[in-house]
């Protein structure tokens, strides 16, 4: 029988991952689940590909480790052409002709004088956000594939469950964070001409999950870019920086620290489920490979659009 119908009914993380267990996936620390892909024909099992789409649907983070060396991401881009067959995700947006779907994070050196450089081409630490934010479609899904962990004690991802700031948020807050009465620029490296340099919308989004009975929240977030447009939202934006930065959700964020995310292993999240961050990188040789996929539009849209 399926996964996702034995688990039908099925109320709390910790049952559910309990019969994870009992599979072929193990929980990590913090729940994540994780699943062992020993060699690149897992790819194209369509068990597999279900685990993984379950995984992501429930808990919205998912940890691969592969059995196998795959410099070349073959592995992870079968899955999401499988994804995309099997269980309908759409397919990720070419980043370029010559760097396809997957971009390299790693810092490079000093760019052209006049030129941005993208900030994951950089060796900063990036606060807590979530990937895309500025665009009205942002990517449901991306996947870091690790190919040189940090060795000098940097470069730790941390993430942080989007339902546990909203848990400390009031009620009010909730709302006003609902209405699309944000600005969120498009950061200079990716402005281009002719093109729009802001979006207006929300940052929280309503949900009704399939699964559960309780309505969830969906978010979208990186401080610098984003602007409250009305006095509400200027409140409503000062309490969740100061939810995300507090001590309350300090205690639910999970670092992925190289020994939790060695060489071979991947991290899939819900780029609206979960915020995520970096510190900064101290190894000039680590190296992650991206890839988002699934866009889809997000929230209610700009009444302001004169802004
Ligand atoms: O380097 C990392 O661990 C994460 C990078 C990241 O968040 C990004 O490129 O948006
Ligand atoms: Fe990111």
């Amino acid at each position: 029988m399926r996964l996702e119908m034995r688990l039908a009914g099925l109320r709390s993380l910790q049952t559910a991952t309990a019969v994870l267990r009992n599979r072929k996936v193990q929980d990590l620390p913090g729940h994540i689940c994780q699943l062992r892909a020993p060699s690149p024909s897992f790819a194209k099992q369509s068990e597999h590909i279900s685990d993984i789409h379950f995984c992501l649907q429930k808990f919205g983070v998912l940890k691969i480790n592969l059995g196998f060396e795959d410099d070349n991401c073959d592995y992870l881009q079968q899955i999401i052409r499988n994804l995309h067959q099997q269980h309908g995700h759409g397919l990720p947006i070419d980043h370029s002709a010559s760097r396809g779907w997957f971009w390299d994070i790693r810092p490079t050196q000093k760019s052209v004088e006049g030129s941005y450089k993208a900030r994951s081409e950089t060796a900063n630490s990036f606060p807590w956000h979530t990937d895309c934010s500025y665009e009205a479609a942002p990517p449901r899904y991306f996947a870091l594939q690790v190919l040189q962990p940090d060795r000098c004690n940097g470069g730790t991802l941390s993430i942080l469950k989007m339902d546990r700031l909203v848990d400390l948020l009031s009620e009010q807050t909730r709302s006003i964070l609902c209405r699309p009465e944000f600005r969120i620029d498009v950061p200079p490296e990716f402005m281009k001409r002719d093109r729009e340099q802001h979006i207006v919308g929300s940052l929280l989004s309503r949900s009704s999950s399939r699964e559960e009975s309780f309505v969830n929240f969906e978010g979208r977030f990186r401080e610098d870019i984003i602007l409250p447009l009305t006095r509400d939202a200027k409140c409503a934006f000062e309490e969740l920086k100061s939810v995300i930065l507090g001590p309350e959700a300090a205690k639910h964020i999970l670092d992925l620290a190289p020994d939790k995310l060695p060489r071979g292993s991947i991290i899939l999240l819900d780029n609206r489920r979960w915020l995520h961050a970096r510190n900064q990188v101290k190894d000039p040789k680590r190296h992650l490979r991206r890839v988002r996929w699934d866009a889809c539009s997000f929230g209610p849209v700009g009444a302001f659009d004169d802004f």
